[in-house]
Order: C-alpha cells, then sequence, then structure tokens
C-alpha cells in the first residue's frame, strides 16, 4: 500500500519545484537563526537569495559530523529551545554523542515517513508489530514505535536483550510483524528452531536496518520464517529509521525527497556525481524545524537511480552501501568508532594504545574482538592480576561503545606495526 500517494508518486518536475520551494525557504530560516550557517555561507559567499531552485543546492556549504560535535549540544538549534519537545543521540568518535533535537512538527513528519516504510512493506493497522531495536537515547526503538503507532498498528515495545520473552510475547500475542536489526532476526530465527517452534509464529513482515545487511540475508530469514522482509535506511543526524526504504520490487531504496534532498558526491574532489555513481550521499532536510542540515555527508558509500519504480513510486532509489568512507564500523547496528576503543583503553592502567580490531559475521552475528598489548609485566605476574586487567578492559570498551568486545591481551610487540598509519581495524563480514 502506498500512504502517501501523492507525494510519494509526485511527477519528477513537480517534486523538483517543491524542493526548490523547500530548499528556498530552508535556507532563510537557517541563515537567520543558525549563527553557524550565518558563518559558513558568508565565508562560502552565498547569500539566501542566490538560492533559486534545486540546482543551487551546489553554492551550500557541507556538513560534517564534526560540526555536529563541535556544536555539542545546542548550537545549530534553528528554534527556540522551549520548543524542542525530544533529543536523541548516537555515539561518536569520541566521548561526546551526537544529539538531534526535534520539535514537535520533526516527530510527526519522522513517524510519517517510518507510517510510509511499514506501508510500502505491506504492513497494515491489522497488524500487531514487535519493535525490537533499543529504546533511549538510540533512534530505532521509538522510530518505529511512532511510526507504526502513526500508522494504527498494534505496536508491542520489546526493545532489545530479551529473546525469550520476544519469543514468548510473539508466540501469545500472535505478532505478525518485527521491526528489528537483520542480524538480530537471523539470531530470533535460529532460536526459534532450536526450539522447534517456527509453525507456533504468525509472522508476516520484517522491516530491518541500523546495520548493512545483503539478500542472501534477506533470502535466508525470508526461507527460515516464511516472511516478507524490507529493508530501512536512516542515521540519527538525518532524523533515525525511515529515511528510506525498500518496496516489493526490492530495486533500492526510496529516499522521501519531499523531506530529504540526496546528493552523490565524490568525497574526495566533493563534486556532484552523475546519476548511477557510485559516492558518498550527502542530505540536505528540507522540512526539519529543530536542527536542519545543509548537505550533511552521511560518510555511507552508494549510487542513486531515478528512474520510476515499478511500485509506481517517483522518489530516487538508494542503492546497496558499499561502505563507508570513514572508518565507522556499524556492529550489531551499534555505531563503532576505533577511536572510541582506543579511548576507553587508554583509561585503563598498564594497557598500551597498541590494540586491533577484528569484527567479523558467524552464524549471522556480529562477533567483536579485540586484541590489545599491554606492559610486559603483567606476563610474570600471577595470572588472577592478567585475568583482572583483561576484565577491565572489557568493562571500559563496554562502558564506551555500548556493546561488549571479546578482549585478548597479547605482549607487546605481538601485533602488526608499521612506520606509516597502524592498521587498527579488519572487517571480514562479506557484505557487498
Ligand atoms: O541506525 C537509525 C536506524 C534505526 C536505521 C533503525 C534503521 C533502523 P545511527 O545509529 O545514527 O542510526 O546509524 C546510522 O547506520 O549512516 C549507516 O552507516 C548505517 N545504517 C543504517 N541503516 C542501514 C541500512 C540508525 N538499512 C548509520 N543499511 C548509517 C546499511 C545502515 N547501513
Amino acid at each position: 500500500m502506498i500512504w502517501n500517494e501523492t507525494k510519494e508518486c509526485m511527477p519528477r518536475e513537480e517534486l523538483r519545484e517543491l524542493q526548490g520551494k523547500r530548499l528556498r525557504k530552508l535556507v532563510d530560516r537557517v541563515y537567520h537563526n543558525v549563527d553557524f550557517y550565518r558563518k559558513k555561507m558568508q565565508e562560502a559567499g552565498v547569500d539566501p537569495s542566490d538560492i533559486n531552485s534545486v540546482d543551487d543546492v551546489t553554492k551550500l556549504p557541507f556538513t560534517t559530523y564534526a560540526d555536529l560535535r563541535d556544536n555539542y549540544p545546542y548550537g545549530l538549534l534553528a528554534v527556540p529551545r522551549q520548543q524542542i519537545v525530544r533529543v536523541q543521540a548516537s555515539s561518536g568518535t569520541t566521548g561526546k554523542p551526537k544529539v538531534l533535537c526535534y520539535t514537535r512538527r520533526d516527530i510527526e513528519i519522522w513517524s510519517e515517513c517510518v507510517t510510509r516504510a511499514m506501508s510500502m512493506a505491506g504492513i497494515t493497522r491489522d497488524d500487531i508489530i514487535q519493535v525490537g531495536y533499543g529504546y533511549g537515547l538510540f533512534t530505532g526503538g521509538l522510530g518505529a514505535h511512532y511510526g507504526a503507532e502513526n500508522l494504527g498498528a498494534m505496536v508491542i515495545p520489546m526493545s532489545t536483550g530479551n529473546t525469550k520473552k520476544l519469543i514468548d510475547m510473539m508466540i501469545d500475542c500472535e505478532v505478525t510483524a518485527i521491526a528489528c536489526t537483520p542480524s538480530y532476526l537471523l539470531h530470533v530465527a535460529e532460536a526459534l528452531e532450536e526450539q522447534g517452534l517456527l509453525d507456533k509464529i504468525k509472522l508476516k513482515y520484517a522491516i530491518c536496518g541500523a546495520e548493512p545487511w545483503t539478500d542472501e540475508m534477506r533470502a535466508q530469514m525470508e526461507k527460515r520464517l516464511g516472511i516478507r522482509a524490507y529493508d530501512i535506511y536512516g542515521l540519527t543526524e538525518i532524523m533515525g529509521p525511515g529515511v528510506a526504504c525498500d518496496c516489493d520490487a526490492h530495486r533500492g531504496l526510496h529516499i522521501y525527497e519531499d523531506h530529504f534532498l540526496p546528493e552523490i558526491i565524490d568525497p574526495d574532489t566533493l563534486e556532484q556525481k552523475k546519476d548511477g555513481e557510485l559516492g558518498e550521499l550527502v542530505i540536505t532536510t528540507l522540512t526539519k524545524e529543530g536542527m536542519p542540515l545543509l548537505r550533511y555527508r552521511t560518510r555511507d558509500l552508494t549510487s542513486l537511480e531515478y528512474e520510476t519504480c515499478d511500485c509506481g513510486r517517483t522518489m530516487a532509489r538508494i542503492q546497496r552501501f558499499r561502505g563507508r568512507s570513514d572508518d565507522m564500523l556499524v556492529i550489531r547496528g551499534v555505531n563503532v568508532f576505533p577511536s572510541q576503543v582506543e579511548h576507553a583503553l587508554l583509561t585503563v592502567a598498564g594497557t598500551t594504545p597498541n590494540y586491533f580490531i577484528t569484527v567479523d559475521r558467524i552464524n549471522n552475528n556480529d562477533t567483536f574482538d579485540v586484541a590489545i598489548e599491554v606492559e610486559e609485566r603483567f606476563f610474570s605476574d600471577e595470572i588472577r592480576k592478567l585475568e583482572k586487567l583483561r576484565a577491565d578492559v572489557e568493562d571500559a570498551i563496554h562502558q564506551t561503545v555500548g556493546i561488549k568486545a571479546k578482549v585478548k591481551l597479547v605482549e607487546p610487540n605481538a601485533l602488526p606495526h608499521s612506520e606509516g598509519k597502524t592498521k587498527h581495524v579488519e572487517d571480514r563480514r562479506k557484505l557487498s
């Protein structure tokens, strides 16, 4: 079903006009209300009156994740603080999270985008949907929740961390749809198989995202669970889940272009790429009130296709993600920067900054291993001390990053060293 046909199937010329109108208003708003943007535009020699259509977007300055961090927490607000009704956040490269502030209208638009995504997946008000994304600062839980309620479906706010309860309620409450990370859904499928409960579930749809996944994973979950699975994309900085979602045609994720203006750029030259060419996805938030962003560099590498889809939607389609242009890892749906791990290690006495992270996907679960060189003396000490150090390091990483790593302590010089840039990460997951 198409939730908002007028918008989702709008002829492209009309859409471009709408985008142009919204872009003009947005630029005017940020220029007059956000010091950061006024300064940036002045430095770039652009005045709001220079923006007359979507094509003029290239005149505008980019916004990066570092800009958000430097203006933490309220520096980029475009409305008085009193108009903000919600804050969400996600982890950053250092201790400070990226914080996003929403007005009531922002929450309404976010909910509608998630509702559009759920409708695209075939979910209706008759469905019973379990939300298995984390509730809290992470946008997954509350984002999916509000979208499902807006649709009129019945929502079970499971959050994460209790698979047994999720399975019990899935069966008892006759759950028909689930929203969670793809790797977690495969974990649930395994648990159902092991317990011989597959024929007790009524599940029909899954809407999965927050981490990269593949067509093979989709095929597996569809076959094992007897469902249809859809991909949902989003990021905290822009809004949360529901920036884009794939339809039955599975030809890419439709981005809701009436709210988000996408571009693909070359991450080195910052020049716009042509339709269909691979590059970094950049998004301008056309309608956001609380913390609108001009040309936000997502760091996600992909391409855009514009021709009308078999489903009738005219909105551009984001193609398979090919990774990121920075060093951020998404492990079990959580954003992890190697610098955060380094940060955590430095808080534990006896460790050195020589570490190596290995990420893999085994039985559809992400593994997160950290090897770290520690001072020689620990190896001549009692085992108990070494074990205590290992537990302290695991604890420090968990506190900083939010997920558990398996830590291995190694002797000085056991890890590869280089004279140039030291490689700290190996991601063995085959996702593209
Ligand atoms: O992961 C929002 C979200 C929640 C999306 C639930 C979908 C479902 P962040 O924690 O800020 O927000 O992480 C955003 O995760 O830049 C991508 O690198 C990655 N990502 C998110 N969805 C997908 C997806 C949420 N469907 C970062 N496919 C993004 C591939 C994804 N990568």
